[in-house]
């Protein structure tokens, strides 16, 4: 069945959303567009750092053969996140919280500005740039808004690596299962701002949809996920989230 695309909210959504009980949201860079945050695909294969593209510089291979050149890419990226404030988006998913049984916000974005709009208990599946992490005993140390970040491993001394999931890297223990659960429980997903390129994420609203779940993708494009939603919210998500409540 041909999804609704809309740019106003459909009557079926509207009905659906204040019915529902548990509710999925997953994220993507998108969401984090208007707050300026720049997002990924729409650079294709381009370069973003040092002539080489994001998923090269965002790999293992690279940590191994050059970290200094992984750390520069993620100081740069802290650098232009430290002056950046949630979205509407944001500040709208954070508000859902209050307002369903089961809330699951399941995020790819490892920039923060969920948790930054107050939004609790945010599944970050592919972790978060302001953690780092030891290369050989894994202790994790916050990295500072302002200041020095840690160099090595107060623990045992190694080198510190950004606390992501690069490229072909699983993600953290527990977190996809935990979204993967949530997902097959809940009666409406939203997937809001991602190119559902990237795997194992982009199966989560394939097994929502699986379980019965509603299926709603808020973008200004068409994605490979858009003829799985039951609703195309056609548009930014800063201006069309809030007209849900
Ligand atoms: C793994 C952290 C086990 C670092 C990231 C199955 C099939 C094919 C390939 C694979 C597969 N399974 C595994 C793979 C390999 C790979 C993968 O998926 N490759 C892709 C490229 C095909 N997956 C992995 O490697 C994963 N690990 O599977 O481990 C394993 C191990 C070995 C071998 C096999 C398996 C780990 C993937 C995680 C990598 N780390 N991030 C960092 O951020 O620096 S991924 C990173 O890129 C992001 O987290 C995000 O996931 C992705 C970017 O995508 P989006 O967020 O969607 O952003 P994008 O720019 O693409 O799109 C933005 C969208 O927003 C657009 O659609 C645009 O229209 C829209 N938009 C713009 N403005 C707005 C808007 N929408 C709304 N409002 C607006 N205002």
């Amino acid at each position: 069945m041909q999804p609704v695309v809309a740019s106003q909210i459909p009557g079926e959504l509207r009905r659906l959303f204040g019915a529902a009980r548990r509710v999925l949201v997953l994220t993507g860079a998108g969401v984090s567009a208007e707050s300026g945050v720049p997002t990924f695909r729409g650079g294709g294969d381009a370069a973003v750092w040092k002539g080489l593209p994001f998923d090269v510089i965002t790999s293992l291979t690279m940590v191994e053969r050059d970290l200094s050149v992984v750390w520069e890419w993620f100081d740069y990226r802290r650098g232009v996140l430290e002056s950046l404030k949630p979205n509407a988006a944001h500040d709208t998913i954070a508000r859902w919280q209050e307002r369903f049984d089961q809330l699951t916000l399941v995020t790819q974005n490892v920039d923060g500005l969920h948790h930054a709009a107050g939004s609790r208990d945010v599944i970050e599946i592919h972790g978060s740039i302001w953690h780092a992490r030891c290369i050989s005993c894994g202790s994790r140390f916050e990295i500072p808004r302002q200041g020095q970040r840690p160099e090595t491993c107060f623990a045992c001394g190694d080198r510190l690596r950004p606390d992501v999931v690069l490229f072909s890297e699983i993600l953290p223990a527990g977190a996809f299962e935990l979204a993967a659960q949530r997902a097959s429980e809940c009666e409406l997903c939203f997937v809001v701002g991602t190119s559902a390129i990237v795997y194992p994420a982009a199966a989560l609203p394939e097994i929502a949809k699986a379980n019965g779940a509603y299926l709603c993708e808020v973008n200004p494009e068409r994605t490979p996920l858009s003829d799985l939603c039951d609703v195309l919210l056609t548009g930014k998500a800063g201006e069309l989230l809030p007209r849900l409540n």
